[in-house]
């Protein structure tokens, strides 16, 4: 990876950092309301992961804590702050908010609120690209908790069965909600899961953004290649509570520190300084920027945006069922559903 990448991915974390840390305070302005879970100190796993990933080809999926993802798959920043505005101009127009972005242009197949309901998705997208015989995967991120569903098991297995060129990306950040994982979990390494149903797997370091990418390049190599599944755990940890309604008092102070020293965005940084790529000044001047980029650009539109009119509230509801063999826009010619 040459210099301009290693800055480029710098960037992205900076600016998913900023993206999530400013829809905290449009939050606390009741500038969007519901849900809102921030991935704020795990952003070196999904944009490692999908630094691997082919975007606009492969498939991905995740659960609510969705915003990075979508916006690393392509998703426009503008329309993914539109949506937790819940304006029309929001990558679901406005009928989502912040656990259900969507946008199938860039193959980005969603968030979703129920914990473990993105597995079995998830496999029926890699058994389409099978049936379609290209060289497509589908990548499903879910949290250390979603294993505990029944439809981790029964995903795994028929993945496992039918050999589909499925790679599940498990983000382990130790807690669901305030349960610590050895409250909720009989086998506390995820990964060995895994080996119950044939499944390749492994567990890393998921701070450093060059352990993540080098993972998943084995990984996504490993099911492009026809092999059948993998299972990649990558260990790391939000900085936040689990939602804007959670006090976050369940976790001890030294155990915070401990994980705020290993902060995926100082981590690369250090390096970057160290290999000479970047200096000081010129991450102080790429904070600046991006912090401008997300007030002038993406707040602004998001504000700026109108409301869904009350009278349109039932424009994209079905009335039949969709055709099962239907994926994509729900309005033809046009770019969201
Ligand atoms: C089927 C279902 N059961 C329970 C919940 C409530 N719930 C929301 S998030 C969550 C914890 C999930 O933790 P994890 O998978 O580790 O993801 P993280 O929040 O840590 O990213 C639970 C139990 C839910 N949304 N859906
Ligand atoms: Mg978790």
């Amino acid at each position: 990876m040459n210099s301009s990448d290693r800055k480029r991915l710098l960037r992205e974390m900076i600016f998913f950092r900023r993206f999530e840390e400013r829809s905290f305070e449009a939050y606390m302005e009741r500038k969007i309301g519901g849900f809102l879970h921030l991935y704020s100190g795990q952003e070196a796993v999904a944009t490692g992961v999908l630094e691997m990933a082919r975007r606009g080809h492969d498939y991905v999926i995740t659960g609510y804590r969705d915003h990075v993802h979508a916006m690393k798959c392509g998703a426009p920043a503008r329309e993914v702050m539109a949506e937790l505005y819940g304006k029309v101009t929001g990558s679901s127009r406005g009928r989502g908010g912040s656990m259900h972005i969507f946008d199938p242009s860039v193959h980005f197949m969603g968030g979703y609120a129920l914990v473990g309901q993105p597995f079995p998705l998830a496999a029926g997208l890699a058994l389409a690209c099978k049936h379609k015989g290209t060289d497509q995967i589908a990548i499903c991120f879910l949290g250390d908790g979603a294993n505990n569903q029944g439809t981790f098991h029964e995903t795994l297995n028929m993945a496992s069965l039918w050999k589909l060129p499925v790679l599940f990306v498990c983000e382990n950040n130790l807690y669901a909600i305030g349960t610590r994982i050895d409250r909720s979990s009989a086998v506390i390494d995820q990964y060995k899961r895994a080996t119950a149903y044939n499944i390749p797997s492994s567990q890393h370091d998921g701070q450093d953004i060059d352990v993540v990418m080098a993972a998943a390049r084995e990984a996504i190599d490993h099911v492009r290649s026809g092999a059948g599944p993998y299972f990649v755990e990558f260990m790391t940890y939000r900085q936040r509570g689990h939602s804007m309604s959670d006090s976050n008092a369940y976790r001890s102070k030294d155990e915070e520190r401990e994980w705020l020293a290993r902060d995926p965005i100082t981590i690369y940084s250090e390096r970057l300084k160290t290999e000479g790529v970047m200096s000081d000044d010129d991450i102080a001047e790429m904070e600046k920027a991006v912090l401008e980029e997300i007030e002038t650009d993406v707040v602004r539109f998001a504000e700026e945006s109108p409301e869904p009119r009350v009278e349109d509230l039932n424009q994209y509801c079905l009335e039949e069922p969709p055709d099962p063999r239907w994926i994509g826009p729900l309005v033809p010619g046009e770019r969201h559903g």
